[in-house]
């Protein structure tokens, strides 16, 4: 099995970029979201802000109010009902990459890049994310790959906005450690003031400190933390209960540019899912098929039905139908199949018809 990659993709600024992309005047101006301000006396905080009200000290989570005495030239914006919607069309945007995909907030999700088997691979996979983001929505975003959840996570952080971090296990540790201790996950605003007054600084710092010192400020969380610094977290994409997709892709032995060939392929694909649907007692909504041409540039599309079904003609008919639509006569180098929006019998209604 190939070691795993994992990727940390997370919105810029993202209440604070839909308003902008929404009002190109307010481009380049400090901009923040969040309750009334009220002239310095508003009540409620900062929900976030552009990157130019940042660079004023503004944050998340910050009192109206002060942000208001930083930044009193801002534009201030009551937070909107859109977000939502936007953060659902780019989920789905997302998973037509990487469907193996795990949603962690309204901007952010951690993606499986293990797939892609190196490196160099996995970015170029997060390029094409960034770029149909971009395109069809009009917004950054930052992404970070590593060979944990935890570093992805720091990764993606590194260069944001619009950043795109790598950290291999050849350059986690050099990367990391100069980093300050705040950057792992789960160390807040509050407990890096300690660690600070500790004199433990850098992740580095953490790595080297006496675990009792750490146990003193983070309690159960210190071994943990103590894991990551040092390099030895191996955290993946949760466990989500019963898998809700099935999905297997094939990489040609040489590119092939025959239709029949890459055809016949998808076609033992499509049986070998189904197989695996059956085989769970499971039925499917959507047929996915994935192409990626020589050279990375990949396409995919998914198609949904009406009502779960686990038929062989329905699966094939839809992949078929997929195929033609991507396929640009361009050599292939992988194809790919996936089964998705899983339906499981009911084991209530399973009981009862064995009774009925
Ligand atoms: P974040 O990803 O934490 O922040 P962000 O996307 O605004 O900025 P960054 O570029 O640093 O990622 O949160 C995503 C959205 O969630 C944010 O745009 C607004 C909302 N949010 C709140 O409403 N309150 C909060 O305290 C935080 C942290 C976020
Ligand atoms: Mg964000």
């Amino acid at each position: 099995m190939n070691p795993q990659i994992i990727g940390h993709i997370d919105m810029d600024s993202f209440y604070a970029s839909i308003e902008i992309r929404d009002n190109p005047e307010l481009s380049g101006k400090p901009v923040v979201i969040g309750s009334d301000p009220q002239e310095g006396h508003g009540r409620g905080v900062v929900s976030t802000c552009s990157y130019e009200a940042r660079k004023f000290g503004l944050h998340s989570g910050m009192p109206i109010s002060r942000a208001w005495h930083l930044c009193p030239h801002a534009v201030f914006i009551r937070p909107g009902k859109k977000y939502a919607q936007v953060s659902a069309r780019i989920m789905v945007l997302i998973r037509e990459f990487v469907p193996d995909m795990e949603q962690v907030s309204i901007d952010e999700a951690y993606l499986n890049l293990t797939e892609c088997v190196s490196y160099p691979a996995a970015e170029l996979c997060a390029w094409e994310i960034k770029k149909a983001i971009r395109e069809k929505e009009g917004l950054t975003c930052s992404i970070g790959i590593a060979p944990a959840r935890s570093y992805a996570k720091i990764a993606s952080e590194i260069h944001k906005p619009d950043g795109l971090v790598t950290l291999t296990p050849d350059t986690l540790i050099s990367t990391i450690h100069p980093l300050p201790a705040s950057s792992i996950p789960g160390v807040g605003r509050k407990s890096g003031a300690i660690l600070t007054q500790k004199g433990i600084r850098t992740i580095g710092d953490i790595a080297l400190c006496d675990i009792q010192k750490l146990q003193d400020i983070f309690g159960g969380y210190a071994v943990r933390l103590q894991m990551i610094a040092t390099g030895y977290d191996g955290s993946g994409l949760k466990d989500r209960g019963p898998s809700q997709s099935i999905g297997r892709d094939t990489t040609f032995a040489s590119d092939t540019d025959d239709p029949y060939e890459i055809e016949e392929m998808l076609s033992e694909l499509a049986s070998s899912v189904r197989y695996e649907l059956i085989r769970k007692k499971a039925r499917c909504r959507t047929v996915g098929v994935r192409i990626r041409y020589t050279g990375f540039i990949t396409r995919s599309r998914a198609v949904s039905w009406l009502h779960p079904d686990d038929s062989a003609q329905a699966i094939e008919r839809t992949m078929r139908t997929i195929f033609f639509e991507l396929w640009s006569g361009k050599p292939v180098r992988l194809v790919g199949i996936r089964l998705s929006g899983l339906v499981y019998p009911d084991p209530v209604q399973t009981k009862l018809s064995q009774y009925s």
